[in-house]
């Protein structure tokens, strides 16, 4: 099922099963709330067909993901007005930081499925979020904690040198 789909991390894969999962979501918002797997079914799923674009070079086209919309959350988190970025952490202690822009695309989902399987461990399972206008870098895999934040902070890569929006068109990798 992964074939030609690349598999990169820091090297952990954390073992997170659906029962287990929890989503944190915080900072700048009057409303913090935990969002647990059977939650997901108050949103409705959608299909959004979107290519990968790493960083490296590499490229995937016609990616089926399966999952709701990061906006639909917002309704029932209402962050504050001056949010500018949302941070995402995983599981495995990776971060990336998402202008809230990007966050609520309409490309975007908190995705649970690929090519109509459920996510499997290695590309970020149970949950991941996928920003297609965006470097795959700031797809985080196994999706923990989404905290709103109302100045730039650096994620594990920005803090290596990787751009701080990461757009592929505008080719912004690195800083
Ligand atoms: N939690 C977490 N998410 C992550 C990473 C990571 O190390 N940990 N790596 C990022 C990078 S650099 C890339 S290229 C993609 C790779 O996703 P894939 O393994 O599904 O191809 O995941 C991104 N999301
Ligand atoms: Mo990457």
């Amino acid at each position: 099922m992964t074939r030609d789909f690349p598999v990169l991390d820091l090297g952990t894969q954390p073992a997170v099963s659906p029962s287990d999962w929890e989503l944190r979501i915080g900072g700048a918002t009057g409303q913090p709330i935990t969002i647990k797997w059977s939650d997901l079914d108050r949103f409705p799923a959608v299909y959004l067909k979107s290519d990968i674009h790493c960083v490296t070079g590499w490229t995937k086209y016609n990616n089926l993901w399966r999952g709701i919309r990061p906006k639909w959350f917002l309704q029932e988190v209402q962050p504050n007005a001056d949010v500018s970025h949302v941070m995402a952490r995983g599981y495995d202690g990776y971060s990336t930081v998402i202008p809230i822009r990007a966050f609520t695309d309409d490309q975007s989902l908190i995705a649970t499925h690929w090519n109509d399987e459920p996510l499997n461990r290695e590309h970020g399972g149970p949950v991941r979020l996928v920003i297609p206008r965006l470097y795959f870098w700031k797809s985080l895999k196994w999706l923990h904690s989404l905290t709103f934040i109302t100045r730039y902070q650096h994620g594990y890569w920005e803090a290596q040198g990787y751009h701080p929006e990461g757009d592929p068109w505008k080719e912004q990798r690195y800083e």
